[in-house]
């Protein structure tokens, strides 16, 4: 008992004494350690006669939980004292103002979806939403590509591991998909979303972006309808008087088929990187709904026609915002995403 009490003593004497964090591990190493010299302490109960044990073994655990809590209490007490040392020294000055907070903002692509929406929502289309893991049949075969047909090159893609089911490489396997749960009702619908090809990386071409989809369906729609449907898009989105040019094209789903430019902004047309040295940059291919595509979508040709679009987002906030490179949407450059929009 006497050798507890000296040990006591002798613990709490250097657990005053121990000025930092470090010397109270050491210390928990010297007396409650695996080779602590409590531990070895009640260790060696088993080697007391029989009678003192229970009274040395209450007397040890005791101790025990003594140390304990003064070892505790000393390392809470260093840390306070440490804290006022560090504040002390590098002078905290508590009137300076806080830190702003960073307000998070909506992607430049989503505006601009976001944008294109209000526009044609005055118009009234409404949003259809459709998948972007979607199946060959659907990308390709029900718009009038068939296996094997040339158009597919323009559209690789990236393949699932399931036989058949890709990532669309364009909004219009949406046509299909709006036609076949509204026939035979009449359709004015856009379906905005994300569309993916195997793509040579440019300033004008990414493997990822957007596109909305535009389609209508109905009796006696004609191609004026989708003229003045996208000049009136136009002058909204770019404010009037921006030049649009209606060039020829071929897509295998619209029969005839045009691709649609903007006059470029970032050179005011008279020729750059982005726009090729041309002054345009194309925004959108559109076409009269090709009679197959009507007829897959449950619409008989001789009674319906329509019209369809699909224009790239990313290039619109690149033509009205005057960016020039298509690589900023998608890099997540905190000062690009700030200053656009
Ligand atoms: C199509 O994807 C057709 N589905 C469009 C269409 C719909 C035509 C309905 C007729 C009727 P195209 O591959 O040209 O066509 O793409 C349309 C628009 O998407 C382009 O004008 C461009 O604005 C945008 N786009 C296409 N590829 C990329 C790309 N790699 N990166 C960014 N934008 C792109």
């Amino acid at each position: 008992m006497q050798a507890l009490e000296e040990l006591q003593t002798r613990a709490q004497e250097e657990l005053t004494a121990a000025e930092t964090l470090e010397a109270t591990e050491a210390w928990f190493r010297d007396y409650l350690g695996r080779n602590g010299a409590l531990t070895n302490f009640l260790r060696g109960l088993s080697d007391l006669p029989r009678e003192q044990r229970p009274e040395a073994g209450r007397a040890g655990n005791q101790l025990k939980n003594l140390l304990e809590t003064a070892l505790h209490t000393r390392q809470e007490a260093i840390r306070q004292q440490e804290m006022e040392q560090t504040l002390a020294a590098e002078g905290v000055d508590v009137t300076m103002p806080g830190r702003r907070p960073t307000f998070g903002k909506i992607h430049p692509s989503n505006q601009t979806l976001r944008e294109i929406a209000q526009i044609f929502g005055q118009m009234g289309f409404q949003v259809y939403d459709s998948p972007e893991v979607e199946t060959d049949e659907n990308n390709f075969g029900l718009l009038n590509i068939p296996p094997g047909h040339p158009a597919r090159d323009m559209w690789d893609t990236f393949y699932t591991t399931t036989p058949g089911v890709i990532l669309r490489t364009h909004t219009s396997p949406g046509q299909i998909h709006a036609m076949r749960e509204y026939c035979p009702e009449p359709i004015r619908v856009i379906l905005p979303g994300k569309c993916y090809r195997h793509e040579d990386v440019s300033a004008r071409y990414d493997m990822m972006f957007h596109q909305v989809e535009g389609l209508v369906v109905g009796r006696n729609v004609t191609f004026s309808d989708l003229k003045g449907t996208l000049v009136n898009f136009a002058n909204q989105m770019f404010g009037e008087g921006r030049s649009l040019r209606f060039r020829k094209s071929y897509f295998p789903f619209t029969e005839p088929s045009v691709e649609v430019d903007a006059g470029c902004v970032l050179c005011e047309a008279k020729g750059c990187r982005i726009c090729k040295n041309t002054g345009w940059l194309e925004i959108l291919g559109a076409g009269m709904v090709h009679p197959i595509v009507l007829q897959n979508g449950g619409y008989d040709p001789a009674v319906y026609s329509g019209f369809a679009f699909g224009m790239g987002p990313e290039r619109i906030a690149m033509l009205k915002y005057g960016i020039d490179d298509i690589r900023y949407f998608f890099t997540n450059d905190v000062r690009f995403l700030e200053r656009v929009g």
